[in-house]
């Protein structure tokens, strides 16, 4: 577990239930995403997400990038075949959507590329106000492999997805949040501190409910609306027989903190 060479990984907060901790950690490459970085960046999330005494994880880089892209060395060593036999993408990037625990993204300087496609598939994402995201692709002569041209249109709207996409142009930490990519926007100074506290804050609830909050709202990307309508009220029924429904509610009206049961 301690033994990652292309991420570090630790564990933070007061609280029973703690933030597990990945940064992207190839400095030297902008945190370019490696076959063994996505591996293990796989194995941490999974690893975190097995832990009890884990609420929820964040997911970051270093000040001068999040993530550049795909590592470009390595895509350049492959044809199609190569490709197509060895699963590239397929095989180890999409492991974070197995996660159940919320994942938050949190982006300083470059986001890039597989960059910003790894960073679409969190969560929800807090941004430093040195962040620029950004699908260069089209410069290198391809197109995105991770996601790009389905999740940004979805993320920020068509029009603005194409701009992004056929000129292959970055846009500032203002930008996005405008747009809708980020939830919010920080002095870079002060981005962890406020992500750790959106953690620590998660990491509070009753853990069932938020795992199915995530995954509730994230379905409503997935399925039409009248049948996304009715799997939440189908669990909206299904959480009355909990413990921490009555707990939570009872709590409220006796006028003191709740006693999670996680159940
Ligand atoms: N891969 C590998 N190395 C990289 C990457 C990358 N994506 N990006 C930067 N680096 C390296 C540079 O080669 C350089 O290394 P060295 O010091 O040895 O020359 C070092 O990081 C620092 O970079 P720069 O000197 O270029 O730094 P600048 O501050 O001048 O520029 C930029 C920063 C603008 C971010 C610039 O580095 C850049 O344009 N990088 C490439 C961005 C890009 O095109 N990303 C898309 C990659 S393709 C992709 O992601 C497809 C996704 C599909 C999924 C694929 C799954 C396998």
């Amino acid at each position: 577990n301690t033994n990652y060479e292309c991420i570090l990984v630790e564990t933070r907060g007061e609280g029973p239930r703690k933030t597990g901790v990945i940064r992207l950690n190839r400095p030297k490459a902008l945190n370019a995403l490696s076959d063994p970085l996505m591996d293990e960046l796989g194995l941490a999330l999974k690893a975190f997400d097995a832990d009890p005494g884990i609420g929820c994880i964040v997911l970051t880089g270093n000040e001068k990038a999040f993530a550049a892209g795909a590592d470009i060395p390595t895509l350049l060593q492959h044809d199609f075949m190569s490709a197509f036999n060895s699963q590239l993408i397929s095989k180890n990037w999409e492991h974070i959507l197995q996660v159940r625990k919320p994942v938050l993204g949190a982006v300083q300087g470059f986001c890039l590329g597989g960059g910003c496609e790894l960073a679409m598939m969190c969560d929800v994402l807090y941004a430093a106000d040195t962040a620029k995201f950004g699908q260069p692709e089209i410069k290198l002569g391809v197109i995105p492999g991770g996601g790009g041209t389905q999740r940004l249109p979805r993320w920020v709207g068509k029009s603005k997805a194409m701009d992004m996409l056929l000129t292959g142009r970055f846009m500032d930490a203002a930008e996005a949040e405008r747009s809708g990519l980020v939830a919010r926007v920080l002095p870079a100074d002060q981005l962890m501190d406020e992500v750790f506290q959106a953690a620590e804050t998660i990491n509070g609830y009753s853990a069932p409910v938020v795992a199915l909050m995530k995954q509730l709202t994230n379905q409503a990307f997935e399925v039409p609306l009248t049948e996304g309508v009715k799997i939440e009220r189908g669990m909206f029924h299904a959480v009355f027989g909990t413990h921490d429904q009555r707990e939570g509610m009872n709590a409220f009206l006796e006028k003191r903190p709740a006693n999670w049961k996680h159940g």
